[in-house]
């Protein structure tokens, strides 16, 4: 019996620390996006969206990094933006993960951003660069998976957050584009403490004494 313990016990501890969960994932399989949206995530809760300053961007869903379906748009100036806003309540170490891609003419450096009310941006990864790679429907490519990039703790336990893949830089054409697929943040769910809990079975063995 000792030893079931103890080899249970060694068990646990190898296990380490608990492995991110999704909180909120974008596949755009269900929303196949063909405007600026809001548009669902298709696990968990959350809103994705582009915002470009060109008036005569066309949104579309070609083919995903190994799924039918992506969000992609054209006519990209520097600060032109996709964004992304979910909740994370109840969770901590907050991760953020995505793949893109672009066309030869399509905006290649970005910055990773994030906010807890839209208006104050903080830099989370400065001037990354997006290669042009072929994706597939069928055949998913780990070259476009960019993260996943551990996110500040205060984005911990948040109603609120938002994440921007921002452009720093124009496409070198018009039709140039720039695109998005399984877009993940991730996260840990916060334990109860254990505290609270040993305090309330004292509670209940001094009830029972009595
Ligand atoms: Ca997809």
């Amino acid at each position: 019996m000792k030893r079931l313990v103890l080899s249970l016990a060694a068990a646990a501890l190898l296990a380490g620390p608990a492995i991110a969960d999704t909180i909120t994932q974008w596949t755009f399989e269900v929303s196949v996006p063909t405007t600026a949206g809001p548009h669902a995530a298709e696990i968990g809760s959350g809103e994705a969206l582009g915002f470009h300053s060109d008036p005569n961007t066309v949104y579309s869903n070609p083919v995903g990094n190994g799924s039918l379906e992506s969000f992609s748009s054209n006519t990209w100036n520097a600060g032109d933006y996709y964004q992304f806003k979910t909740s994370t309540l109840g969770y901590e170490n907050i991760t953020f993960q995505f793949d893109q891609t672009r066309s030869s003419t399509g905006p290649g450096v970005f910055d990773v951003e994030w906010s807890t009310d839209g208006t104050t941006w903080s830099t989370l990864v400065d001037d990354y660069s997006v290669g042009v790679v072929t994706w597939s429907s069928i055949t998913y490519n780990p070259a476009s998976t960019f993260g996943p990039h551990a996110a500040p703790a205060a984005l911990d336990d948040q109603p609120v957050v938002y994440f921007r893949l921002t452009a720093q830089v124009a496409g070198s054409g018009a039709a140039g584009t720039n695109r998005v697929d399984d877009v993940i943040v991730g996260g840990s769910v916060i334990p109860e403490p254990a505290s609270l809990i040993l305090l309330a079975l004292g509670g209940i063995s001094l009830l029972r004494r009595r």
